[in-house]
């Protein structure tokens, strides 16, 4: 790895375009009337004040994070994003729709007690309360790439297991075909749900959905842990689903309720906008987002921004032993 030189307070063009699809995405809810003036000069307000805000060290230190016991990861094949980034630059739009509110606004979040339930199409329903989140199912880290809609991507070391292990426990029935997700709903902790205008115009609770047979593949996980510590709040505390080939939206936050179903389950992002976001959402250079080229992307690493390469993005984000799944399905076409 060449050493490069850490310019930390610099712009360079890959932010300038970077923060364009960020706005570019955000059109889309300015279009539906979500966005008003003022969150409009809010966003330019940050955006002034740099992108380099997002990542300052003094947001995330109030939430206590504990470290966890787990089985360590013998792969460690790329470049980690530092922690730091990775707590300070989050997509939660409960917390608002800028990159620095979740670590700004998640703070107090309260993660204890905490119920997920697991329900519908089972013959054993499980529901798990805050510490058996960290009991019921060993803990092995996992050191996946997150591409982000919006072309930015991290390296991240989470802790948790395997969905496919929780749903066994459940004992899904044969009826069950497809799994949805549910992120808790309490507007008095999460200011985007109390206004449309903070939260993005989304409707509250978020909620995500996978096949069951993406849901039991090996990679799919349950987090509750990330660089050997519980999560902090801007990351989806107490537990958080992480799929790795898919964009970052299907990655929901937070869960309250796992339910199998019979047919394919809503999705926020598609409930927003079904023309710029598909259900199945797999990473592919080959299919462009309608208003943005989805061929690279910007790793975030260590350093300043000139620093973060920009890089070509892979199928199915690397994981290439997820295309079986998708056998019959054109991989030029938007699902
Ligand atoms: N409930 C909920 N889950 C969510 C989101 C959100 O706004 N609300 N944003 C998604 C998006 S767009 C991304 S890229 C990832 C970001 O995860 P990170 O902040 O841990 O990197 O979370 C996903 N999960
Ligand atoms: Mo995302």
């Amino acid at each position: 790895m060449i050493f490069k030189f850490d310019k930390a307070n610099s712009l360079s063009e890959n932010d300038v375009t970077d923060e364009s699809i960020y706005k570019q995405r955000r059109d889309i809810l300015k279009k539906l009337g979500y966005l008003g003036a003022g969150s409009l000069l809010a966003a330019s307000g940050s955006a002034s004040a740099g992108p380099l805000d997002w990542f300052s060290s003094d947001k995330a230190e109030a939430f206590k994070t504990t470290p966890l016991s787990f089985k360590k990861s013998n792969l460690n094949l790329e470049i980690q994003t530092p922690e730091q980034k990775a707590t300070s630059y989050n997509n939660f739009y409960e917390f608002g729709t800028g990159k620095g509110d979740p670590v700004e606004k998640a703070q107090s979040f309260q993660v204890d007690p905490w119920s997920l339930s697991i329900e519908g199409l089972v013959e054993k329903p499980i529901t798990l309360g805050y510490e058996d989140l960290f009991s019921t199912f060993n803990l092995e880290e996992r050191i996946y790439r997150l591409r982000c809609v919006e072309a930015w991507s991290m390296v991240i070391p989470w802790v948790g297991f395997s969905l496919a292990s929780i749903i066994k426990k459940a004992q899904p029935l044969s009826s069950a075909k497809y799994v949805s997700f549910q992120t808790l709903y309490d507007p008095k902790q999460m200011p985007g749900q109390r206004s449309r205008f903070v939260g993005g115009g989304v409707d509250y609770p978020y909620v995500e959905g996978l096949r069951l047979d993406e849901a039991m593949q090996p990679l799919t996980m349950l987090s509750v842990g990330m660089y050997g510590k519980t999560l902090p709040p801007q990351n989806g505390a107490p537990i958080r689903l992480v799929v790795p080939w898919k964009y970052g939206f299907k990655s929901i936050k937070s869960i309250v309720k796992i339910v199998l179903t019979d047919k394919q389950p809503p999705t926020t992002w598609q409930n927003l906008a079904s023309d710029e976001y598909g259900f199945y959402a797999n990473v592919n250079p080959a299919v462009d987002h309608p208003r943005w080229s989805q061929a690279r992307e910007r790793r975030i690493t260590s350093g300043g921004l000139l620093t973060q390469n920009r890089i070509d993005t892979l199928p199915f984000n690397g994981y290439e032993e997820v295309a079986s799944l998708y056998k019959g399905m054109d991989l030029r076409k938007f699902y």
